[in-house]
């Protein structure tokens, strides 16, 4: 008698996750979600303390977890942490590009290099590490990568140009993804979270004007937590997504849906 249970199509065991920017906020959430869904978790950030912390504490609960120290943006880093995973064996899956950072000043004032820096960070970084990862999932004809977009993938907000842009380009750069790899069976898919609560967002949530519009304008009447975005993630990581590319998933308690 075979009493094997049917595996879930959303269970990730045996599969590797590599999250950029995972150390905290909604990276670190989603290394719960895809490790307790039976995935190994690759944690990066630019600080080896944060990452051995984030390590640490996702192996605290059982969940298997390594590290690796780079920044997302800088081209020849990218290339090196993917060849350390070759020589150490490790077969990146599922990318997730997460690690974002935020610059909040109006237009007419702000210096070329805080666009750039922005761009380089929440665009170009997910371009670099979409294009090291996928050069090893094309040979295997699998792998799942996705990337982090916002409300601002589908409209602007005044003195955050250079993220929205950046995120409006993430949608569009899950599209060319699946265009291009869709027939070596990569899947390529953004989610959009709505405004959460994380270090990043916390002088927004202190602002008691800005709190007062996120609550009147979503119709759920509230910030998202981190921890809700993650069973997106596990369906765009897992087999339930094999035949969904180039989507974009809101997860933003219906703020899209109403005027
Ligand atoms: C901002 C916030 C963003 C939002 C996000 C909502 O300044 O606009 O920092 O990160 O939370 O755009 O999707």
């Amino acid at each position: 008698m075979n009493t094997t249970a049917p595996r879930s199509p959303f269970d990730l065991s045996g599969r590797s996750a590599l999250i950029t920017g995972s150390t905290r906020g909604i990276g670190y959430a989603l290394a719960q979600g895809l490790g307790r869904a039976g995935a190994h978790i690759v944690v990066n950030g630019r600080q080896q303390p944060a990452v051995d912390a984030a390590v640490a504490g996702l192996s605290a609960e059982g969940i298997s977890a390594s590290g690796a120290v780079f920044d997302v943006a800088d081209e020849a880093g990218v290339a090196a942490a993917f060849a350390q995973f070759d020589a150490e064996g490790r077969q990146i899956d599922i990318v997730v590009n997460n690690a974002g950072i935020q610059h909040r000043q109006p237009m007419l004032e702000l210096p070329l290099a805080d666009w750039q820096r922005v761009i380089d960070t929440n665009l170009t970084a997910a371009f670099l590490v979409g294009r090291e990862a996928a050069r090893r999932m094309v040979p295997r004809k699998a792998g799942k990568i996705i990337n982090i977009g916002s409300l601002t993938s589908a409209a602007a907000r005044a003195t955050v140009a250079p993220y929205t842009v950046a995120k409006a380009g993430i949608k569009l750069l899950s599209k060319a993804m699946a265009a291009e790899w869709a027939q070596h069976n990569i899947q390529a898919n953004s989610i959009g979270p709505g405004y959460i609560l994380t270090d990043m967002n916390q002088a927004l949530v202190d602002n008691p004007d800005f709190d007062a519009w996120v609550k009147a304008s979503n119709p759920t009447k509230r910030w998202g937590r981190p921890d809700e975005l993650a069973g997106t993630a596990v369906y765009l990581a897992s087999s339930a997504s094999d035949y969904v590319n180039g989507q974009i998933i809101y997860v933003d308690g219906g703020w899209l849906s109403v005027l």
